[in-house]
């Protein structure tokens, strides 16, 4: 039996399929539709995938595993599943996170509410009803009060913009949609195009079994070692009774990491122990590398300019071959401007006598021929092309779906110029929907930020609940105040200053996109305590009937 308050807020909904649609069945449609569920409302995920997961459910190519440690990757909200759960590296790979998905699935008994192989293309805000209506690519409808986005932000995948992409004859694959079934790369001769996090991991897992990999690249990465190792069932037992103390770091830490920088200026520190400590460093798990390294070295560029040096020695060192080792260096942007991509044995690879690098920017890819690629100087053939060339990130999962506000808006017209959010939760003119993990958010270690966003438009779909709101907009006003926020807080990073998908650039698309400040890039606590501040009183920035 539900409350009264479900029981009317249900009844104002009554000529409506749902109170709460959610798009997207990953983590951050999995913890909404639970909190959905607890509050007792008529809820459904539409998911374009056949099962849920999201970035786990598509990105299945080989080698594709986290570069957060995996217990400060999983939800923190369910004692229950954190008691049950062993993780069996400290870096779990897909197979392990699509399971983890679907183990929490069935502990919460989501799957009741969740339908897959729903495409959704069109979201119209419904001026008379105050309500959202969704079609999906079948042309199938629904209705429903509130709509949460949970789309992701690396969702939209994109292919190069080189000719011919179409007309190759061989085995092809984006990373972001790799087959289910095993892909063998025994005795083929492989190409890989793109070198990002995803084509880093990509192809030092493929090397293992083809009979020749060829990797084209763009852009080197400034990429550091991952220094995985598996869990024994001692180490895990030891990991979950830590597990309130890796929280609490994640919640106090600046973009929600279990590790924090180091304050001192990296130009005060004496040569002898900057080397010490990045040689000290270099050797530590994950992110620590960057994201306990001096905080400076973001902001300063003669700081920044020092690390990226003593990366690019240590690139050097591991690849034997002079050319491939400079070509491997990053030389138009500075160490952590990009998205750091961990590795392990990535440039080792490069020493297997199996393994070409092709600089695109000095022999630039013409076409995709029907048998392989053809650059400026050389034609080659291969049995299979690799693409691993990135996402139109953030917005570009919003551009996907028709979304149209008050008056028919639409929202690819409203950002024109750049994302325009409250909170990075809220759009002007689009009532009733919020977004969890929209831009304007806090990405970090992006479990932790779903976590708090999700819970945060739970309390507030809570409060509309109880209150018989039944329509919600943020202000004019709102917008831009979070928005001239957003973008003070991005001033004197390095990172604003280079295209990469953080900055919402992607060359691959049709049309010129100029560079956005496309996330929350002040620390994490401060924006929790924004975002609670206009909870604790009672939504009040907000339009609400
Ligand atoms: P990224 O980081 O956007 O990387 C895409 C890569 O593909 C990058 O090296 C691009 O070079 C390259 N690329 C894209 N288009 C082309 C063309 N047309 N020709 C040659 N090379 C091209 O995407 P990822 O999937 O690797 O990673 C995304 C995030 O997922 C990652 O940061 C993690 O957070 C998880 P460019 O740099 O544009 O020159």
């Amino acid at each position: 039996m539900g409350s009264i308050e479900e029981s009317s807020f249900s009844e104002l909904n009554k000529d409506l399929d749902y109170d709460v649609l959610i798009i997207g069945a990953g983590l951050s449609g999995m913890y909404s539709l639970h909190r959905m569920h607890q509050l007792g409302l008529r809820t459904k995920i539409l998911e374009a995938g056949g099962d849920v997961g999201g970035t786990w459910y598509w990105n299945r190519y080989p080698g594709a595993r986290f570069d957060s440690e995996s217990y400060s990757y999983n939800f923190s909200f369910s004692q229950e599943i954190l008691d049950e759960w062993n993780w069996s590296e400290h870096f779990a790979s897909q197979p392990e996170t699509l399971r983890y998905c679907e183990f929490v699935c069935k502990k919460l008994d989501l799957r009741r509410d969740m339908q897959f192989d729903t495409r959704i293309t069109a979201a119209y805000f419904q001026d008379e009803t105050n309500a959202w209506l969704l079609k999906d690519e079948q042309g199938r409808q629904y209705t429903s009060r509130f709509l949460v986005t949970c789309i992701g932000i690396l969702n939209n995948y994109t292919m190069p913009n080189i000719p011919g992409v179409h007309d190759y004859k061989g085995e092809a694959y984006h990373t972001a949609r790799w087959p289910s079934v095993p892909v063998s790369f025994e005795n083929k001769r492989v190409a890989i195009i793109g070198t990002g996090a995803t084509g880093i991991q990509a192809t030092q897992e493929i090397v293992k079994t083809a009979g020749h990999l060829t990797v084209f690249q763009r852009t080197p990465n400034w990429s550091l070692p991952l220094r995985n190792a598996p869990i024994s069932p001692e180490e895990m037992d030891e990991i979950r009774s830590q597990y309130p103390e890796i929280f609490r770091k994640c919640a106090e830490s600046y973009s929600c990491f279990m590790h924090v920088s180091d304050t001192r200026n990296t130009l005060e520190v004496s040569p002898e122990e900057r080397q010490t400590f990045w040689d000290d460093l270099y050797e530590k798990r994950g992110f620590e590398k960057w994201l306990g390294n001096f905080g400076n070295i973001n902001t300063n560029k003669e700081a920044n300019d020092l690390f990226s040096d003593f990366v690019a020695n240590k690139i050097r060192q591991r690849v034997k071959d002079p050319w491939t080792a400079e070509t491997l260096i990053p030389k138009c942007h500075g160490f952590g401007t990009k998205r750091v991509p961990l590795e392990s044995g990535y440039f080792e690879a490069y020493n297997q006598p199996n393994v070409r690098l092709i600089d695109v920017k000095s022999n630039p890819i013409e076409c995709i021929s029907k048998k392989g690629i053809r650059t400026r100087d050389e034609d080659f053939e291969f049995d299979i092309i690799i693409y691993a060339t990135g996402f139109d990130a953030v917005t570009g999962s919003f551009t996907a779906i028709d979304f149209q506000g008050v008056g028919g808006i639409k929202l690819k017209d409203r950002w024109v110029e750049g994302p325009r959010t409250f909170l990075g939760l809220f759009v002007e003119g689009f009532p009733n929907m919020t977004m969890v993990m929209g831009p304007h958010q806090m990405f970090g270690n992006i479990p932790r930020s779903v976590e708090y966003a999700v819970s945060w438009v739970s309390r507030f779909i809570e409060y509309c609940r109880d209150h018989h709101i039944t329509f919600a907009e943020t202000t004019h006003q709102g917008v831009l105040d979070w928005t001239e926020h957003v973008h003070n807080c991005a001033v004197g990073l390095l990172a604003n200053d280079v295209d990469s998908w953080m900055t919402g650039v992607n060359k691959n698309l049709a049309h010129k996109q100029k560079r956005i400040i496309a996330r929350y890039q002040g620390p994490a606590p401060g924006y929790r305590k924004l975002a609670e501040d206009v909870a604790t009183r009672n939504y009040e920035d907000l339009i609400m009937k």
